[in-house]
């Protein structure tokens, strides 16, 4: 209780903020609020996060002064318009896959059904008649059920959507007739993925009494639920999923919800069984709805949730796998969508292009209502937020040390490069120096030979000049002393101072038997005078 009161504050202090945003803004949301005859305080608004509210919701609403379609994502968020033409566009049905929606137009008149991608331009009208045909059902197998009044009352027809003439733009071909009672048809609504030869549709008797039907397709059958017979009900809607069982419900037929207006004021839901084999049952979902309900909706992507509008324009979501919950309204209490069929789907595309005041409202509204799930949400952000941080941070970390390697590779480049100048700068300087060197010795070596050449040249010139003065005698320091010769006759033993004995030791290249010359003192005193004077003319000539 604590709770819900709270919600309820929270509820009251975003609905005025809510009703003064829009006054000053647009005028259509005004209007749409302005339209709000739904007192919140009356209904037990209750946040419930068990949904996953994944689908996406489309509907019709006259909230711009004419019939179009709207979408919004199961959570009430991302409000957008569909259809924008100055015609009534009514009754959107998605396709299962969410790809496209079926509704119709009365541009031409009359209404026809149209096909429209969702996200896309591509269109093309189903149906040409100059008849009504109205609220399309988009089935399991590319297939649609529709409404004419071609025949002057209401019945339901069948009719493929893809490889028709209309889609291929060459023509038009006529739906199959199911139904051909008197009484006014309609609603049609399909059995499912696991149930397509079966739907259920609505027969308003003249009595005034709506009356839930069901239809095999494959037996061309039709028989009525009998546990709603004369009862006001309405809107029925499939289960999406084939296992599906509610209650004691027989859980071999396929079930489906409806709404009963049998009691005044307001509304009640039902689970039944289509009665295949006179095997009735039905069941109320204990849940208080607020007020009257004018359509019932399931998406496959949400077994518990069920989406209606109210008949005073309003879209709330419930939980029929709850007992005794409370629905909640989209986005709270007090917007108007001025919406009347719902149609609730699957979402192929998360988040939207309602942007601005209406999309924060919406979100402040939204905030609200599963808490939990936005909890985790937050979470999960800022856990992502946190991941982004040490991405980053190892990125930078990452950059540094290639920086770091960088510089250090510069560094040791630079260093290689000095010492490889270094190098060849020492090994110049040692080529310098050996060539210096190699200068040096061979400069040395020059002058030593022009030393040499100048002593030979001395020694060569003494020579000569001793030569000259003395003939052969000037010659005796180049004598082998070691060498013997012996006088061999009388004519090579005759000399200067007296002939020699044949057979006595000379030197042999004198051949004039110097030294036994020179024992005689005659020859020694004549031998001195000569060198005294050989050495005075020596020095004149070397005296400069
Ligand atoms: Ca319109
Ligand atoms: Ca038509
Ligand atoms: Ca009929």
């Amino acid at each position: 209780m604590k709770k819900i009161s709270k919600n309820l504050l929270k509820l009251s202090i975003l609905s005025l903020i809510l009703v003064f945003s829009f006054g000053l803004n647009l005028d259509k949301e005004s209007k749409l609020l302005a339209s709000s005859n739904f007192n919140v305080s009356e209904i037990d608004l209750e946040i419930y996060d068990n949904f996953y509210m994944d689908g996406l919701i489309l509907f019709d609403s006259n909230m711009n002064g004419n019939w179009d379609i709207y979408a919004m994502d199961g959570q009430g968020r991302n409000l957008r318009q569909l259809t924008f033409s100055t015609s009534d566009e009514r009754w959107p049905s998605l396709s299962p896959d969410g790809s496209h929606y079926a509704y119709s137009s009365n541009q031409d008149g009359n209404y026809n059904i149209v096909i429209q991608e969702l996200d896309g331009d591509y269109r093309f009208n189903l149906t040409h008649n100059g008849s009504n045909e109205i609220q399309p059902d988009w089935g399991p197998y590319e297939q649609i059920l529709y409404v004419s009044d071609v025949n002057g009352n209401k019945d339901i027809f069948l009719k493929n959507i893809w490889g028709t003439p209309e889609e291929m733009g060459n023509g038009q071909s006529q739906g199959v007739q199911m139904t051909f009672d008197s009484n006014d048809d309609t609603e049609p609504a399909f059995g499912g993925e696991y149930y397509d030869g079966i739907f259920a549709f609505v027969r308003t008797f003249s009595n005034g009494n709506d009356n839930i039907m069901a239809y095999d397709i494959n037996e061309f059958r039709e028989w009525p639920v009998k546990n709603n017979t004369q009862n006001q009900t309405h809107s029925p809607e499939f289960h999406p999923y084939e296992s599906f069982v509610y209650n004691n419900l027989n859980p071999d037929q396929p079930q489906f919800l409806y709404i009963d207006d049998s009691q005044s004021g307001i509304s009640n839901l039902f689970w039944s069984n289509i009665g295949y084999y006179d095997d009735y049952g039905s069941d109320k979902i204990n849940v208080r709805l607020p007020g009257k309900i004018e359509h019932v909706s399931m998406t496959p992507d949400d077994e518990c949730t069920i989406a209606f509008s109210t008949q005073d324009g309003k879209i709330g979501l419930l939980s029929h796998c709850q007992q005794n919950n409370n629905p909640i309204l989209l986005p709270d209490g007090n917007s108007n969508f001025r919406a009347s069929k719902i149609d609730y789907g699957r979402n192929i595309n998360n988040g939207g292009f309602m942007g601005g005041m209406m999309g924060g409202m919406m979100d402040m509204g939204n905030s609200m209502m599963g808490s939990m799930q936005r909890q985790d949400e937050m979470m999960r952000e800022e856990m992502e937020r946190q991941a982004e941080l040490d991405r980053e941070r190892n990125e930078m970390m990452r950059q540094q040390m290639e920086e770091q390697e960088r510089m250090d590779r510069e560094r040791m480049e630079q260093q290689m490069q000095l010492d490889e100048e270094r190098a060849r700068m020492d090994r110049e300087r040692i080529e310098q120096q050996m060539e210096q060197d190699r200068e040096r010795m061979e400069l040395e070596r020059q002058m030593m030979e022009e030393q040499d050449e100048f002593d030979r040249q001395r020694m060569e010139q003494q020579r000569e000049m001793m030569g000259r003065m003395e003939g052969s005698g000037g010659r005796d320091d180049y004598f082998e002393p070691d060498e013997k010769c012996f006088i061999q006759d009388e004519e090579e033993g005759r000399g200067l101072f007296g002939n020699m004995q044949i057979g006595a030791v000379v030197d042999c290249e004198g051949g004039d038997g110097l030294r036994e010359r020179f024992e005689d003192p005659t020859s020694l005193a004549m031998l001195g005078l000569v060198v005294t004077v050989g050495a005075t003319l020596l020095q004149m000539l070397r005296g400069n």
